[in-house]
């Protein structure tokens, strides 16, 4: 008999700050929260990744006067987006947006708590130099295939699926799922472009078995 693949879930930063009225709000980022409790019920594992910075972060176009927001500077030797002040620890911002479902939720991983480090991608900072235990933790859970939908599509749901295939998950990516910044008019279709080059599967949420 085949062994059953174990499958997990990860809700990228679906925050107060990422929606309507937030502080870096994705256009229609709300949309998605509907997705994330239809689909929570039919993975093994549901994992949600919180982005949670200090308020003096690196990364906030603030901390650089002559920077302008989203702006691209550079951050240690890393090209750095100038963003405005989001996801500040302990703020309103920062929470799960009321709507989802979080009692479906079985473990949340923080990112971005370095003052001094940037980091898009649930598994890894920016830099690739500090891990944030998720490699660990799905393998704990000796998970075989794991999902990605939530925000931002160009930013933290890009650098977490590359992230995840270079781990060795199969992964899959819910493009209804996502909504995209779009700071430049091309990010969001070369951001699934990547997606694909990579080897992640892209699927709407009504093939998800
Ligand atoms: C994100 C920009 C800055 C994201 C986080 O969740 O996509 N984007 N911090
Ligand atoms: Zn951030």
């Amino acid at each position: 008999m085949n062994k059953k693949r174990i499958r997990a879930l990860l809700l990228i930063d679906l925050q107060n700050d990422f929606v309507d009225g937030g502080a870096l709000a994705v256009p229609q980022g709300r949309e998605v929260i509907a997705v994330a409790n239809r689909l929570m019920k039919q993975f093994d594992f549901v994992i949600a990744t919180l982005d949670s910075h200090p308020s003096d972060h690196k990364s906030f176009a603030s901390q650089h006067p002559g920077v302008k927001l989203y702006e691209t500077f550079e951050l240690d030797g890393l090209p750095q987006t100038a963003w405005p002040e989001h996801c500040i620890q302990g703020t309103f911002g920062a929470a799960l947006v009321d709507e989802l479902d979080q009692s479906g939720i079985h473990f949340r991983v923080y990112k971005g708590t370095d003052r001094f480090i940037d980091s898009y991608s649930g598994f890894y900072d920016n830099g690739h130099r500090k891990s944030t235990g998720l490699t660990r933790l799905l393998r704990d859970l000796q998970v075989d295939e794991v999902f990605v939908m939530g925000l931002a599509t160009d930013y933290c749901v890009l650098y977490s699926a590359l992230d995840s295939v270079r781990e060795g998950f199969q992964t899959t990516v819910i493009t209804d799922g996502c909504r995209g910044v779009g700071i430049h008019a091309d990010d969001i279709p070369k951001a699934w472009n990547r997606m694909s080059e990579n080897g992640i599967a892209l699927v709407i949420s009504g093939q998800v078995e």
